[in-house]
């Protein structure tokens, strides 16, 4: 009989900080959580299950603190050896006692944040290989599942023009070649979503730039991704990732009503939803809630890459997102929508470029834990009492019946509409949206 792998790793990397218990809104110890309980069931489901919280490998484990200005910063023990593809394996032990001991059940990762890149193709796709070989061993004795995969189309310099969208179809092939591969890795590590971030698919000028070209050329890309998932029984969600720029000046996927009009154009909608990041709705000029319900309007809200911006500041600055205000909404529209189904909410977040201790990772995600799952806990309790509910139910009253629903259900005409008013209705009479009423209200939930 075989034995059950028992995970006893062979260094602690976070030497001093245990795993991060449930301690309830009167503990004063800053390493524990107040709000997110991680056993507490909630109709029958734990909040470890509600809430499927994922690591960003990029951020957490690649981040060096390094801006435009000046180099890393960020200390890390295992960071130091010679070799990278042993430093990558240590790595990801530290990774995975990370994940365990703040209780996050997912991660999340690119291609070449978990591997350093080879001289050529074939020697990058062996350094992966082994790297995942080594990541779904921890997996298995962690129980620590893959939200999803992706492939970094952006950061090397091949890619300055774009990957799908480059002018040159070498970097098609190149970037085609990438995913797949990326996508087989994320299917050896049952990832249970794929995401297409748009890194460099845009242009900075069109000057140089044939848009109706690189469009279409992103489409076929997509097509063909979605044909190899079939093509190896590939069953995870293909997710977009809209943001509006940043590195380019103009991307592709502006928002998730443009990334919803470009899925229909190329007969691709069936094959995707969205993965939808708080600091890109703001960058596109929108509020977190409005890209969640414009997504799960079409049906199409996927995951979330959880964040904040800081909005005097004009780029992603990638924040872990603390504002509960803001994650109330959002969590209403999320609920009201039927959850996230195999997303879940990623820390797409990163550390600030001074908070360099092992500890700050954990100070940085129990804070965003903490406000998700109270969160959660305001909106459903709002959902529950249906105040809301059915004051909008109310505000659409005229369309329930008569030629309101004649209008809703296609059976009526202009012609028959001028009729109406002319000979019955006349002027209507405005009513008040309530918007301060609402607004202290919710305050109420908040505060009291
Ligand atoms: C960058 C994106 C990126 C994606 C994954 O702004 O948020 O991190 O989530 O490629
Ligand atoms: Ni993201
Ligand atoms: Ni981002």
């Amino acid at each position: 009989m075989a034995k059950k792998t028992v995970f006893k790793p062979r260094k602690q990397h976070f030497p001093g900080i245990d795993k991060i218990a449930y301690e309830g809104t009167d503990s004063d110890r800053a390493l524990a959580f107040r709000h997110y309980d991680p056993a507490e069931v909630i109709d029958g489901k734990t909040m470890k299950e509600h809430m499927r919280f994922s690591i960003a490998y990029w951020h957490a484990f690649r981040g060096t603190g390094s801006d435009p200005f000046g180099p890393g910063t960020i200390q890390r023990s295992w960071e130091t050896g010679k070799d990278p593809v042993s430093v990558a394996k240590v790595r990801m032990d530290a990774a995975f006692e990370f994940f365990q001991k703040i209780e996050s059940p997912f991660w999340c990762f690119h291609d070449r944040d978990i591997a350093p890149e080879g001289a050529s193709l074939a020697e990058s796709n062996r350094i992966l290989d082994q790297i995942v070989a080594h990541a779904k061993q921890l997996q298995k004795a962690t129980g620590v599942r893959l939200l999803w995969g992706t492939a970094n189309l952006f950061s090397n310099p091949r890619y300055m023009s774009g990957a799908a969208t480059n002018p040159d179809a070498h970097v098609f092939a190149y970037a085609a070649a990438q995913v797949k591969k990326a996508l087989e890795v994320t299917q050896e590590l049952g990832g249970e979503n794929y995401v297409f971030w748009g890194g460099r698919e845009g242009y900075e000028t069109l000057l140089n730039t044939h848009l109706k070209r690189e469009q279409d050329h992103l489409a076929r890309f997509l097509h063909l991704a979605v044909a190899h998932a079939k093509a190896i029984g590939f069953k995870g969600q293909f997710l977009i990732e809209p943001k509006p720029k940043e590195p380019t000046k103009h991307q592709y996927d502006f928002d998730v009503a443009s990334g919803i009009a470009f899925l229909r154009t190329y007969g691709l909608e069936k094959h995707f939803k969205f993965n939808i990041e708080t600091n890109h709705a703001t960058l596109a000029g929108h509020t977190f809630q409005h890209e969640i319900e414009v997504a799960a309007a079409a049906g199409m809200l996927g995951s979330i890459d959880a964040n904040a911006g800081d909005l005097l500041l004009g780029w992603d600055t990638d924040l872990f997102n603390t504002d509960v205000r803001e994650l109330t909404l959002a969590m209403l529209s999320i609920l009201r929508a039927g959850g996230l189904g195999s997303g879940g909410f990623n820390f797409d977040a990163k550390l600030r470029r001074q908070s360099i201790d092992p500890a700050d990772l954990f100070h940085a995600h129990i804070g965003g834990m903490d406000a998700y799952a109270l969160a959660f806990k305001i909106a459903r309790r709002i959902l529950a009492d249906g105040t809301f509910e059915s004051f909008v139910a109310d505000r659409y009253r005229s369309f329930d019946s008569g030629f309101g629903r004649d209008i809703e259900r296609g059976k009526t005409s202009f012609a028959a509409l001028e009729k109406l008013v002319l000979s019955r209705l006349g002027e209507p009479s405005p009513r008040s949206g309530q918007q301060e009423y609402l607004e202290n209200l919710l305050t109420r939930y908040l505060h009291g």
